[in-house]
């Protein structure tokens, strides 16, 4: 195991250099040389200053116990082997001393390990924080930590990139109040890959939630929601083949769920809607020409019983939508087979429940009765894990929002990271040589420009009346943006022979190349959803409250739903252009995370595929931020505690008029007076040279000073 103890000089040839700023020459082969050495090693964690940067193990470490907790508490990130408990604890101290907003920003593509690291952060501050073991604390952190449980199972699957693949984004803000201690929390999520409940990739499978339940269930529940054990029988579940933690899952969920405060007619509630949406996944229609028929109605009655709903509203839904004429007039139309599976598919059962389960988890941990003049200034910590930019054989609309998303996160990055270093040497009045990066902002601008971009194009071709279909919204983009170095179609490079004329269009994402097929981006951006269904759930007269809440915009009468929504893809892009803002004015904290293989192997470092990471992260450019300002800086009182004893004028105690002038002296007789700058209120220290022989010559006094404090401590002097 890894407990304490920091990675002495022995050990930092045997595990490499536990941070990157120590390699002799910043190039990319001595860069991977150390991170591959140092998987092999078992070492997954190394810094970059204080960013971490993790690559997947694939298998379980043992690091995360209750003694390594023990190790990081409180301790400087120095003094131990790189790890996510410490740039957690230096998280938390800032939080705590100096009553700083922060956050852990995790990223890294599909598969990396962002929602473990997220998981293990959150255990971290759990475990050190609430000493006295108050009884509201506590559950507050249970509650913190069950919430990650029922938000896995609700908003994870498998995908050919990763079998527990987050679906949504999740960034979660916990509170404190002035003892550090957590008073209560609020998760954020964002989009939901609702598309999966209807439809999967081959070889991947629908939420864990639906296996979980057909699997896990007994089977008088079964019976009960008019269900049968077998996920094959379901239109929505039988591409996925069940895992074996299905069963030992739902448990877990059911447990999680009931710690969180679920009733159990939520439970049985949230059941049934999954029960229904299963069901309704079977429902199929069939034309005679003139009208529409439902071929599963006994499907129908059992969806009816589950929601309370009566058979007649439910197949009158499914088959009609009501319209208000220009005049005013109500009329019913009836769909046409192609409407109603249109219509039967988008009906986000599932959306709405997903979204009512985070906000009943919201409002329990919500921060109640806080009174910032009796209890200090509330302070917060925010954790994000997102879903990491992916590849598919087939990228559609959800890969286009995803990988925008991480595109938005790497400019916060390279904005973050530049702003802190350039405003510390500008605080402490150091001059600062700049290093060249390579900006994205240009595949941002591309993506969310007003007007010229990606999600304007569309947007405007979804607001055009008549029919505007996927493949004139790629000429129209073809058009605008033949100019644009990060986009291309085949029209724009017809030698380009792995494009399709009809449907591809490609974006040199900062990641890599994503070819997307623009079908279905015009209707999943619409997202339209039948205004009856809406009314359906909200009306239903079931003395249940739950569908209701779900529901709220089923209230309005069909000629108050006059104004068109936002768009699916500019509500995204709100929302994420939200989040940016609320991380930008906190003070960040980075885990980068790397896949080290696509085989999931625990002893694979696939070189290429790594290479590649470390470069679009832009993790050597970090380095050199680092290293080309001054890779070491410590406050003054601090640096000369620990090497006072090198200097005569220091040690034991140094008579000089600040300890920036003592600091002075120590570094003078050393002569390394070139290798440093002074600031304001820290020491800056260029090469780690320095830092090195300061670190040894400290190393070979303190046997000899241990010698002296014991003849003391026996009286012999
Ligand atoms: V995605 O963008 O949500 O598709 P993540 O979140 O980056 O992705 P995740 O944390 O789910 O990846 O990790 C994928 C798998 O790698 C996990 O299910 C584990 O099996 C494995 N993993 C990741 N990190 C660790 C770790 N620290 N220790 C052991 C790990 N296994
Ligand atoms: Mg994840």
């Amino acid at each position: 195991g890894l407990v304490a103890g920091r990675e002495t000089e022995e050990d930092g040839l045997e595990f490499g250099k536990s941070d990157f700023v120590l390699l002799d020459e910043v190039s990319m082969e001595q860069f991977m040389e150390n991170l591959k050495l140092r998987f092999e090693k078992g070492r997954i964690y190394t810094y970059i200053g204080e960013v971490v940067v993790s690559v997947n193990p694939y298998r379980q470490m043992d690091m995360y116990g209750k003694d390594s907790i023990e190790a990081y508490r409180g301790r400087e990130l120095y003094e131990n082997p790189p790890h996510l408990y410490a740039v957690s604890d230096a998280a938390y101290k800032a939080m705590k001393r100096r009553a700083k907003d922060t956050c852990i920003v995790i990223s890294g593509e599909s598969g990396a390990g962002k929602t473990e690291a997220s998981k293990y952060i959150m255990q971290y501050i759990a475990a050190i924080t609430n000493p006295s073991q108050r009884a509201e604390v506590e559950s507050v952190k249970n509650v913190l930590l069950k919430s990650n449980c029922v938000l896995e199972a609700f908003g994870n699957a498998k995908t050919n990139r990763n079998d527990n693949s987050s679906r949504f984004g999740k960034y979660m803000d916990i509170n404190f109040n002035f003892n550090g201690d957590p008073t209560g929390g609020h998760i954020n999520n964002y989009l939901l890959e609702k598309s999966r409940v209807v439809q999967q990739q081959e070889g991947e499978r629908n939420f864990h939630s639906f296996y979980q339940l057909l699997r896990g269930s007994s089977d008088e529940i079964l019976e009960s929601l008019h269900l049968q054990n077998d996920p094959a029988l379901y239109a929505c579940t039988k591409e996925g083949a069940t895992s074996n933690n299905d069963r030992s899952s739902h448990r877990a969920v059911m447990n999680a769920l009931q710690v969180i405060g679920f009733s159990k007619e939520e439970i049985n509630s949230i059941y049934q809607i999954l029960a229904s949406i299963l069901l309704l996944g079977n429902v199929q229609f069939e034309s005679d020409g003139e009208s529409v028929q439902i071929l599963q109605l006994e499907a129908v009655n059992h969806i009816s019983d589950l929601t309370a709903t009566d058979p007649e509203s439910i197949s009158k839904s499914l088959l009609y939508r009501t319209v208000a004429t220009g005049g005013g007039e109500v009329i019913e139309k009836g769909h046409t087979e192609q409407d109603a599976c249109f219509g039967r598919d988008a009906f986000a059962l599932y959306e709405r429940l997903f979204g009512w389960i985070v906000g009943r988890i919201n409002s329990v941990i919500e921060v109640k009765n806080y009174n910032p003049v009796l209890h200090g200034k509330n302070t917060v910590i925010g954790v994000l894990d997102i879903y990491g930019f992916e590849i598919f054989d087939n990228n559609s609309f959800e890969q286009f929002c995803i990988n925008y998303c991480n595109e938005k996160l790497q400019q916060l990055f390279i904005e973050l990271i530049l702003r802190q270093e350039q405003d510390e040497y500008q605080r402490e009045g150091i001059t600062w040589q700049e290093i060249d990066y390579f900006n994205n902002q240009i595949i941002v601008d591309l993506v969310e420009q007003p007007h010229k971009g990606i999600i304007s194009i569309l947007d405007e071709a979804c607001l055009t009346a008549g029919k505007v279909t996927d493949m004139v919204c790629l000429d129209s983009m073809d058009t605008k943006l033949a100019q644009h170095p990060h986009y291309t179609s085949r029209k724009l490079c017809p030698t380009d022979k792995t494009m399709d004329f009809k449907k591809h269009f490609r974006i040199r994402h900062y990641a890599g190349d994503v070819t997307y097929s623009v079908e279905g981006f015009l209707d999943k951006n619409k997202d339209l959803l039948f205004q009856d269904f809406k009314r359906l759930m909200y009306n239903r007269f079931s003395s249940s409250p739950f569908l209701k809440e779900m529901w709220p915009d089923g209230q309005l009468s069909i000629t108050e739903v006059t104004k068109r929504p936002l768009t699916a893809a500019t509500l995204f892009k709100n929302s994420i252009v939200a989040l940016v803002d609320k991380l930008a004015c906190k003070e960040p904290y980075y885990v980068r995370c790397i896949k080290p293989n696509e085989m999931k192997s625990p002893v694979l470092f696939d070189d290429a595929r790594c290479q590649h990471q470390v470069a679009y992260l832009g993790l050597l450019e970090n380095v050199m931020v680092r290293r080309a300002g001054f890779a070491y800086r410590q406050p003054y009182a601090r640096f000369l505690q620990r090497y006072k004893m090198t200097c005569e004028y220091t040690w034991p105690n140094h008579l000089m008029a600040s300890d920036r002038e003592a600091v002075e002296a120590i570094i003078t007789q050393h002569g390394f007076q070139d290798d440093v700058a002074y600031g304001q209120t820290k020491l800056f220290v260029r090469t780690p040279r320095s830092l090195f022989t300061l670190e040894q010559e400290r190393a070979a006094l303190i046997p000899i000073l241990v010698l002296f404090l014991q003849k003391i401590w026996r009286g012999a002097i």
